[in-house]
């Protein structure tokens, strides 16, 4: 691989970049608790979790970028890293919004087996398949296609099952001034989602080095997006929730 030195700064850039937000969106969430009512700082905590992965792994990706492409480069290089953290983080998110929807009981545990099992096996899959990446030293085309396939199977059941929570979110939210803040999640959602298999395929692009650049921005997006945002969004939520019923920061 032959990055300009602009291209391999610019990735250094923008997985630091993810990384300081992981960090300061760590700090947010927990300075911001005690504004919730007790039974929405599952919400709160669950951030937390997802913003300690998500710092650890990707510091440790933009060390392996700097030790692949750096002045004393081994070009050893793969978003393995991002797996892992996503293995984590993928349960963690779409269990998270369960608390603030007010899903409880017998539904719960339907959706957070549900959600854990689709979630797991949807990163797993991808996980496989990225070995077999253009560029690499295992590089198969039709393996990689295939395992990405069967991984986008799995997303399709996680975008069901959310679609549908979110509805529910909104039918109980349907009297509260937090109601078009909840209602972003769903887009937000979607597109925030949809970018990880787009940077999955990136290397189908001809210029193998613009692929893997954009590669690591587009996932860059997709995490602040995916993590941060919709963390910050779903903390706004509870505040609001926990206000309309009688609650004051204490
Ligand atoms: C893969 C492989 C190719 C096919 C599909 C994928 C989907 C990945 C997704 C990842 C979401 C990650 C999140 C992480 C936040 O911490 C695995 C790239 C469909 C949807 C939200």
């Amino acid at each position: 691989m032959d990055f300009t030195i602009s291209e391999f700064n610019l990735v250094s850039h923008v997985l630091t970049l993810g990384y300081a937000v992981m960090a300061a969106s760590l700090i947010f969430f927990i300075l911001t608790i005690k504004t919730n009512l007790p039974k929405y700082r599952m919400s709160s905590i669950l951030s937390v979790v997802v913003m300690v992965s998500a710092l650890l792994l990707l510091f440790e990706q933009q060390n392996q970028w700097v030790e692949a492409f750096g002045p004393e480069g081994t070009g050893n290089f793969s978003n393995g890293f991002r797996y892992l953290n996503w293995l984590i983080d993928v349960p963690m998110l779409l269990i998270q919004i369960l608390f603030v929807v007010g899903i409880a009981g017998a539904a719960f545990k339907k959706y957070l087996t549900q959600f854990a099992t689709f979630g797991v096996l949807m990163i797993l899959t991808g996980y496989v398949g990225q070995f077999y990446e253009p560029g690499t030293e295992a590089a198969d085309l039709v393996m990689w296609l295939v395992w990405g396939a069967v991984s986008t199977v799995f997303y399709i059941f996680v975008l069901v099952l959310i679609t549908r929570v979110i509805k529910e979110g909104k039918a109980n939210m349907a009297k509260s001034k937090a109601l078009p803040l909840f209602a972003f999640i769903l887009p937000l959602f979607y597109v925030s989602w949809t970018i990880y298999p787009i940077a999955y395929v990136m290397p189908l692009l001809p210029d193998l080095e613009f692929a893997l650049v954009s590669q690591q921005v587009l996932y860059t997006i997709a995490d602040i997006a995916s993590k941060a945002i919709y963390g910050v969004i779903l903390q706004f939520v509870s505040s609001i929730l926990s206000q309309e019923q009688g609650y004051e920061e204490v």
